[in-house]
């Protein structure tokens, strides 16, 4: 049997291991800025499943280099075999009891992330949003403009407002994904895809097509501007009637549909 010794070294390695994952997991700077309000949940949510991690791998990591430490084959032991250990009934509750709770646990709290964060807010202005190969284009309608819409190649949107993004593809399947909203969702031909986000943190982020669409994707990217509400609404008169005023990039020669 294992000696007493043995357990308590394995236990405080184990315990040693455990505090330093979790302070490796806040060390490194896992994601880019934070632009949405629901970019702070969805950080905090995979942070705590990170730190959830970190004991169960030190646990599983733990037993296995401890067995093969305590119930190595020692010289003389070769044609022996294991103890004939035939079922532990308390040990298998055990180890199916405790999964389900923590599993039930994350997916319970992944929920509530995920229904606070498209949670329909008592005010919010659409953006309409077009993917093709190889551009993203945005229309802000009637209800945004208070005239007629306006097209743009450009994303503007204020801050401190509840953005409704309504995703269109003209030909393949694209992926709208801003990574500083946590923003991701696939553009359908045929169907419209929604998300929300509410940006809170000025300043300017990529907008990225995150699918293989054909030889442009890598060209597939714009930008988001966060903008304070007057400027965004003296951004959206400075467009009325204009042509939109940034082409997108051209595509490769030879980039046709497929
Ligand atoms: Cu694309």
């Amino acid at each position: 049997m294992p000696s007493r010794r043995s357990k308590v070294i394995a236990a405080v390695a184990a315990v040693i291991a455990t505090g330093i994952g979790i302070g490796i997991s806040y060390a490194i700077h896992w994601f880019p800025a934070q632009a949405t309000t629901q970019a702070k949940e969805t950080d905090t949510l995979y942070h705590v499943l990170v730190i959830a991690s970190v004991p169960i791998f030190v646990l599983v990591t733990s037993v296995i280099l401890y067995s093969v430490w305590q119930f190595r084959m020692r010289p003389g032991e070769e044609l022996k075999d294991g103890p004939p250990i035939h079922g532990n009934p308390r040990l298998e509750v055990f180890w199916t009891a405790i999964p389900t709770v923590l599993l039930l646990g994350m997916i319970g709290y992944s929920f509530v992330v995920l229904n606070n964060n498209e949670k329909k807010p008592a005010k919010e202005i659409n953006v309409e949003v077009t993917g093709q190969q190889f551009a993203w284009t945005y229309e802000y309608p009637s209800s945004v403009t208070g005239g007629k819409p306006v097209d743009s190649y450009a994303l503007y949107v204020p801050k401190g407002e509840s953005v409704r993004f309504n995703m269109r593809s003209k030909d393949v399947i694209h992926a709208f994904w801003i990574p500083a909203f946590r923003i991701q969702e696939d553009v359908v031909p045929g169907i419209t895809t929604h998300w929300r986000a509410t940006p809170d943190r000025l300043g300017n982020y990529p907008v990225v097509c995150n699918l293989l669409c054909g030889l442009g994707h890598s060209l597939m990217r714009s930008t988001v501007h966060v903008v304070t509400p007057e400027r965004f609404h003296a951004w959206l008169e400075s467009q009325k009637g204009a042509p939109p005023s940034t082409p997108p990039p051209a595509a490769p020669a030879g980039a046709t549909n497929g």
